[in-house]
């Protein structure tokens, strides 16, 4: 019960399962597990792929013949154990040069060399097979308003990632770029704090259609906002490219925890939004083991954020099969004609007829048995039903 398989699309990125658990206040406490020994371990464990940021793969600095070295190992375990690597991204936020931004630096150097290495990982990534390339913009943020950064860096970063579209598109790849919002932290204030600041940008780039989302569930609550809303509206725009399962408190710094760990129903109606939506792309999980584990903790936070998709699946299908749920959700969703004739496109007679309408008391003195609903949905959580 609860297996996950590849099928499930379960992905993890090197930096997430081999997070070595270093704080702001405390050394590491765990060591680096090499990326081909993660492969490995991932797969046993029934996931389908590992995501990686190009240093994760290969450290900055690596000698050209120890990089064919690292490849050809992670080749190989890729190759013997059948895991993909759908989605890689440049890590544009360790080196010191992004302290003050990467693509949108003050400095021309820091934006040429962050565009460079982006270039570089899309190679790499296409190397691997991957088809998704994620853009965190988390440098790109400021503490200081002083500057007056804030109304250029929108031309910057626009140009950067016009830049990587077109690249890509004359290399032959086939990406879709995944891009990442987030509203704080390392930046005391992100640039592109929300999914709904990243869709607007989107629709400003020479190649909107190349771009989506990647929304994170521990970046839209930390700003207080509700995930599975903003996951709604990215996939009704058909832009919900990939998605970062994890968990967090509100108004908390960035936690990473194991999926459903937190929020319980907001995951669980989460599961049910994704499992319904016909998204079939990567379910991953941008979370880590907490700090008090070892080994062995970190692949039990990965078997659990797997097992807690899958039970929530289950009781998502469940919950939505109850014949008292179909109920109240028919007497919910009105589907009087009469009303419903005056609605949609606009044409001068309904507008006229619109002018004439009389709502109805009932409409004002009408329950609408979220009580009850928002119950069975608890039920059905809690094991009951
Ligand atoms: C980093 C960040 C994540 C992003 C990763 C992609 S790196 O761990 O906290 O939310 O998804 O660069
Ligand atoms: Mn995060
Ligand atoms: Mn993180
Ligand atoms: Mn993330």
């Amino acid at each position: 019960m609860y297996q996950p398989r590849p099928e499930h699309k379960f992905t993890f990125g090197l930096w997430t399962v081999g997070n070595i658990g270093r704080d702001p206040f405390g050394e590491a406490v765990r060591e680096r597990l090499e990326p081909d020994y993660v492969v490995y371990r991932l797969a046993e464990l029934g996931a389908y792929g590992v995501n990686l940021h190009d240093e994760d793969l290969i450290p900055r600095g690596t000698p050209p013949a120890e990089r064919e070295a690292i490849l050809r190992r992670f080749k190989k375990a890729l190759q013997d154990t059948g895991l993909k690597v759908p989605m890689v991204t440049a890590n544009l936020f360790s080196d010191p040069a992004f302290k003050d931004g990467a693509l949108t630096s003050p400095d021309p150097w820091v934006r040429a060399y962050a565009l460079k290495k982006s270039l570089e990982t899309l190679d790499l990534g296409a190397e691997l097979g991957a088809q998704i390339y994620v853009v965190w913009p988390g440098r790109e943020g400021a503490e200081v308003d002083a500057t007056g950064k804030a109304p250029r860096v929108w031309a910057w970063f626009r140009e950067a990632l016009d830049f990587m579209a077109e690249y890509a598109e004359e290399q032959g790849y086939n990406y879709r770029f995944a891009l990442e919002p987030k509203p704080n932290e390392p930046r005391g204030d992100i640039y592109l704090p929300t999914v709904g600041s990243m869709l607007a940008l989107i629709g400003t780039l020479k190649h909107p259609h190349r771009f989506g989302l990647n929304p994170e569930f521990a970046h839209e609550t930390m700003a207080g906002l509700n995930f599975v809303h903003a996951v709604a509206q990215a996939l009704e725009m058909g832009k919900l490219f990939h998605i970062d399962l994890n968990d967090q408190r509100m108004s908390r710094f960035d936690q990473d925890l194991r999926f459903g760990s937190e929020n319980l129903k907001a995951a669980f109606f989460l599961v049910d939004l994704l499992e319904a939506s016909g998204y079939d792309g990567p379910r991953h999980f941008d979370a880590h083991a907490l700090r008090t584990e070892d080994e062995a903790g970190v692949w039990a936070f990965a078997r659990g954020c797997m097992r807690t998709y899958l039970i929530l699946k289950e009781k998502a299908q469940a919950f939505r099969a109850d014949p008292e749920v179909k109920a109240l959700l028919e007497a919910y969703y009105q589907a009087d004609p009469e009303p419903l004739a005056l609605l949609g496109a606009y044409s001068r007679e309904k507008a006229q007829r619109l002018k004439q309408l009389e709502l109805p008391e009932a409409c004002r003195s009408r329950g609408y048995a979220l009580e009850q609903l928002d119950q069975l949905a608890v039920e059905h959580l809690l094991g009951v039903r």
